[in-house]
Parts: C-alpha cells; structure tokens; sequence
C-alpha cells in the first residue's frame, strides 16, 4: 500500500511550516486511536525536534493503554486553543469532526481556519482535513501512520513501532479479524522489525482481564440464549455493571465469545446505560449483514460489525415451560 506521493509533500511542508503541532483523536478512544495519536505525536517530535507538538482527547487514556510510551503526556485540549498562524492539527482515528466532541466547542478547526492533517480508514470519512490520508481498505489508522513515516524515509523506533503495533492489533482482534490483509502482515512486519514490542502489546491488550471485566462477561456469557432466528443474543443491565463495578469500557471484546457459538448466523448483546439500550451485532458468516439489522434500529456499521442505540431500558423475559415428568 502507497500514500500518493503529492499529499505526503504537501503535508511535510504544513508541518515545515507550523510552530505547534496539536494531534487529536476521538471520543472513548481505542488502541487505534490511542496507537495512532501517540505514534503520530512521538514521530512528529522526532522529525522536527524544534516544534512543539502536543496530544489530546476529551476522554481519558483507558487503563490497558497505560503502558505506552507517552500515554501520560495526553490532555484534553488547551484553553485558549493557540492561535491559528503557526498551527497544524492533525485528526487519527476520527470517522467525522463530531467523534472528536470538538465541533461544537470548536468548529473553528473543521471550518478552514486551521490547517490540519488527517489520517483515517472509516469509509465515510467526508475528508474534513487541509491534507486527508483517508485510506478505507487499511484494517487501522496506524498502518496509515507507519506508511506516512516510512514513505517519509523516517526512522521508527520501538516505542514508535509499539504504539502502532497496539492499533493494528485491536482493530483486527489480535490479527484474527476478516479485515486483515496481505498488507496488514507486511506493516506488522516492518513494525516488529522496527522493534516494535509485540509481545508486550499482546499481554497487555488480550491477556489482561481486570477483576471486574471478567465477571461482567462471566455474567454476560451465563446468559448467552440461542433464538429461532438463528442468534445469540445476550444482555446486561445496569445492575450487572453495578454489582461487577465495571464500567461501560469493559464490556468491549465480550461480543466476540457471544459470537463463537458455532452455528449461528449472527450475535448481539443488549446493554443499558444512561436510560438507553444499545445493541452490538456481529456475524462470521458472509451471507449476514449485521448493518442492515442495526439500520433497522437506525443504527449502522459495517457488514460484519454494527451497532444501534435505542431509548429504554431493559425488561428480563423468562420463559417456563410445563412438561410431563417420566
Ligand atoms: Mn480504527
């Protein structure tokens, strides 16, 4: 995969030209999105070790990414926001200028005041960026990110390399999602090669389980039932994150043992926060799109991967059965 030689051009020559660079990714952030923001920013200062270069979110680093190099150093955005001559921002991650939670505090840095870059890989990204890396058929951001330094001639470190190795790895489920492609192998190659601590990535992300995610799955596996329709279908309310104490964050990744019953045509799993219900979908198989089902919810996604929110809350239904005793 290549990055059209022009945009990289004239990307290098905002960032020759900018004093301050302010790398932002979105909401609720992800590996990919805490991979790439810290990639981008550690290979931003390497390159031009004269320019100020700062990371930002509206959320907090969640705990599982605590372990990468820079992680400490992300903020939420600084008040004033510094002014826009010398100024470049630069978007990972972000699907549309809303995920970033700054485009109604600041739309100044989607309207053309600001100059920015953007790396992305979410399909309907309307290229909100002055210089857009929007590449749909990259499994992650930072792929994206690692082409950009190497088609740059930039040296990736370890820690560099570490950081999106952490992106690559969670947006393909550990390299086990139908989204990895020949390419993805070939970045986790260079990655690795570059030092890249796969291993540490691989313990912290997939082998860690704080006690209260395991029990909140352990009580969303207890209540996986299989419907007529061919799903399994499991949920949780708010009395499960109460009495485990986890937070909203920790039922990610559940889904993918609710979708390993064999057999089944798609899964789903129902949970209630903040006085609504939101549904995740997920489907192996090539003949299901979960999209469609969450588009009846008005929800959307992707053909293996969706989701839908819904006003509500969540009412048990239990169904008894009388039968003959032998
Ligand atoms: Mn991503």
């Amino acid at each position: 995969m290549r990055l059209p030689e022009q945009d990289i051009a004239q990307a290098r020559e905002l960032l020759e030209q900018a004093k301050r660079v302010l790398v932002v990714c979105h909401r609720n952030p992800d590996g990919d999105a805490i991979g790439s923001l810290l990639g981008v920013g550690l290979l931003i200062e390497q390159a031009y070790p004269e320019k100020t270069v700062t990371m930002h979110c509206v959320d907090p680093v969640p705990e599982m990414f605590h372990f990468l190099p820079g992680a400490f150093r992300v903020t939420t955005l600084p008040e004033p926001v510094p002014e826009p001559d010398g100024t470049v921002f630069i978007f990972v991650d972000c699907g549309e200028p809303k995920l970033t939670e700054l485009h109604e505090t600041h739309p100044q840095l989607f309207d053309g005041t600001y100059k920015s870059l953007m790396f992305d890989h979410h399909p309907k990204n309307p290229n909100f960026g002055t210089v857009n890396f929007l590449v749909p058929d990259a499994a992650s951001t930072c792929e994206i990110v690692a082409w950009f330094a190497l088609q740059s001639g930039w040296t990736i470190g370890s820690d560099i390399a570490t950081c999106l190795l952490t992106g690559v790895y969670t947006d393909t489920g550990g390299l086990l999602h139908s989204n990895v492609t020949p390419d993805v192998y070939r970045t986790v190659g260079s990655l690795v090669r570059a030092g890249g601590r796969r291993q540490e990535v691989v313990n912290a992300v997939f082998r860690t389980g704080k006690l209260s995610t395991l029990q909140l799955w352990g009580r969303v596996l207890e209540k996986i039932s299989l419907t007529e329709e061919g799903g399994a279908i499991s949920a949780v309310t708010e009395g499960d994150f109460r009495a485990t104490g986890a937070d909203y964050s920790e039922l990610t990744g559940a889904i993918d043992y609710v979708n390993a019953v064999p057999g089944m045509k798609f899964s789903l799993i129902l949970s209630e926060r903040d006085g609504k219900v939101k549904g995740s979908l997920r489907t192996l198989r090539d003949d299901v799109d979960v999209s469609l089902m969450a588009g009846k919810f008005s929800g959307g996604g992707h053909k293996k991967a969706a989701g839908f929110a819904l006003p509500g809350k969540l009412k048990p239904e239990v169904r008894w059965k009388v039968v003959d005793e032998e």
